[in-house]
């Protein structure tokens, strides 16, 4: 795959020579390149914005330069012509789609991605409109209700989750497996590991006991707790049909039933506010 970043601050994009996301250049799988966008700029100031028309706060990015610079890196036009298959343009903004693992998945199938990393109050908005009118497929996403300064750290947070993807750069293949698992709508159990006895905290004696169902059952205990005390949504969203008894007598003693084929929190009228659990999501019960 590769990847071409457009910023103004490359240098922020340095960390994705380090861990798993390096050892995929190095291995070849990920071709990364990273773009000074001021190098499009024709001023003697190198200036990459200016003041937004209608007024307003802050300064908005010049669809010139990134115009000049996504021609440069994506090709033209995104017919997949004479420069290889269209690009697809990940736009990290604030106003995107939530990125979850589905956009991961998808994006890893891409051969070539191009990320536009703005800042100040974004970029113009002609920019993605006119990609999108050229032919190429656009994603503007952002990675969660918070505020950033700009689409850097969101654009490591999306490279990373989609270059772990690609074929032959997780090492060990059943480890995306396991996930797959986790990804089937529970979090994930507490992991243990030597010491068995830490700052006076034992591991949990099931998972010394070395009797496999057991250990099983109890990891499932613990996913299906702890993700009825942090997730709600998570919860509303299984299928009640991929549980057993177990699962649901674990669910009920944490508040949800089965009703009309779904889970839902007893007590909750449907419009009625969720009562508050009094802190148990963050420190779940064993
Ligand atoms: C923030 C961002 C994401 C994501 C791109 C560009 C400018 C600053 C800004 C902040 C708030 C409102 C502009 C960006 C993000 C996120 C992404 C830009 N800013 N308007 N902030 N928070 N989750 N992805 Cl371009």
């Amino acid at each position: 795959m590769r990847v071409d970043v457009v910023t103004i601050f490359p240098d922020y994009l340095a960390a994705l020579d380090l861990s798993l996301v390096g050892k995929a250049r190095r291995a070849g799988l990920l071709d990364l390149r990273v773009h000074d966008l001021r190098d499009w700029t024709s001023d003697r100031h190198r200036t990459v914005d200016d003041t937004p028309f209608g007024g307003g706060a802050g300064m908005v990015m010049r669809p010139d330069v990134w115009g000049r610079a996504l021609d440069d890196v994506m090709g033209a036009t995104g017919d997949g012509g004479d420069d290889g298959p269209p690009a697809h343009l990940v736009v990290p903004t604030p106003s995107g789609e939530v990125f979850t693992q589905r956009h991961a998945e998808a994006l890893a199938t891409e051969e070539h991605l191009v990320v536009a990393c703005g800042r100040y109050e974004g970029i113009d908005a002609r920019v993605v409109e006119h990609y999108r009118a050229t032919g190429h497929r656009v994603s503007e996403l952002s990675i969660g209700d918070y505020v950033l300064n700009g689409g850097e750290v969101a654009a490591l947070v999306m490279i990373e989750a989609v270059g772990r993807l690609l074929p032959g750069v997780v090492g060990n293949p059943e480890s995306l497996v396991e996930e797959s698992h986790g990804a089937a709508g529970l979090l994930e159990y507490p992991v243990y590991t030597k010491p068995p006895a830490w700052a006076g905290l034992e591991v949990p004696e099931v998972l010394l006991s070395g009797h496999h169902a057991r250990v099983e059952r109890w990891r499932r205990d613990q996913a299906l707790a702890r993700t009825a005390a942090r997730r709600p949504d998570m919860v509303e969203a299984l299928d009640p049909g991929t549980l057993d008894r177990h699962d649901l007598e674990v669910l009920a003693g944490r508040g949800w039933v089965v009703e009309d084929g779904r889970l839902r929190r007893s007590g909750d009228e449907p419009g009625e506010p969720h009562e508050p659990d009094g802190g148990t999501a963050a420190a779940v019960a064993e």
